[in-house]
């Protein structure tokens, strides 16, 4: 097994173990049919040449080691995809109050979005993976965002990768409109926020049941 390979496991376990742990919550809230603020999850260990290119943006040497890992605080990466603006609050909070990891820093990329027009809450936590040769503290990044604000950095990311982050002008021009557009989406969604979730909470109650149910229920009161 290669040295990279050995100092990646641990971030891989933790990807793995954390992606289950928030798909749970969603499953828990679920359970109790309440809106989850959860959409869905994602998760990735940045690959090498990833990690590669950070080192060189860094000054950091392209080696597995301590200054490395402190340096790279996403090697592993968590996203966590919410319906609405008000539901990445929700969601910090739970993260908060885990005691399976510790956030030591926040980023609010919403608030005050980033230059390119990203937005996104990020937390930097540290996570305890258990070893064979004990437990090790690795950081890890998660991200926080709307379904709007993931569609706008997916696409951006694609272009930003096929550009080199020099973009057309042009290219930039509709990237920032994109971004106010996906804003404006955000917002319009969460005026209509409480009618969407009871609408929600009705489909996830019925779904499962047999349209004779409705057929029954109707005839019975056409008969009063
Ligand atoms: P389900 O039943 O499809 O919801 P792995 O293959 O184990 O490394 P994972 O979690 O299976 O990882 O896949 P990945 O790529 O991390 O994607 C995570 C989940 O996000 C997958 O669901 C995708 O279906 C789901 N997903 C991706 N894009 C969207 C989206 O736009 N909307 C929604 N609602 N879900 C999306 P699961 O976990 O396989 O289960
Ligand atoms: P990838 O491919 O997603 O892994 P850092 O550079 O991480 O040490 P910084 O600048 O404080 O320090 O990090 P930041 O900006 O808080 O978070 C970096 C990550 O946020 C990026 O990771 C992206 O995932 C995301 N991100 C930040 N700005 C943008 C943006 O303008 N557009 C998009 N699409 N994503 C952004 P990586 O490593 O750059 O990339």
């Amino acid at each position: 097994m290669g040295q990279w390979d050995r100092f990646l496991e641990p971030y891989k376990q933790a990807v793995d173990e954390l992606k289950i742990k928030f798909k749970g919550m969603r499953a828990q809230y679920e359970i109790e049919n309440v809106h989850s603020p959860i959409e869905f999850v994602t998760g990735r260990v940045k690959p090498l040449a990833s990690i590669y290119d950070k080192c060189l943006e860094k000054g950091v040497s392209f080696e597995p080691s301590r200054k490395l890992a402190e340096e790279l605080q996403d090697i592993a990466g968590l996203r966590i995809m919410c319906q609405f603006v008000d539901d990445i609050e929700t969601v910090v909070n739970q993260l908060r109050m885990r005691n399976d990891l510790r956030v030591i820093e926040e980023k609010d990329y919403i608030a005050k979005n980033k230059e390119s027009g990203y937005r996104s809450y990020h937390m930097i936590i540290e996570y305890p993976v258990q070893t064979v040769h004990g437990e090790i503290q690795i950081l890890a990044e998660i991200q926080i965002r709307t379904l709007a604000m993931n569609f706008w950095a997916s696409i951006e990311h694609s272009l930003n990768y096929k550009y080199k982050g020099l973009f057309p002008q042009e290219i930039q021009l509709r990237l920032k409109r994109a971004a106010e557009a996906a804003f404006s989406l955000d917002e319009e969604m969460s005026q209509i926020r409480d009618e969407v979730r009871e609408a929600q909470k009705y489909f996830s109650e019925y779904k499962e049941t047999p349209n004779t149910y409705f057929q029954a229920k109707n005839e019975e009161g056409e008969q009063k």
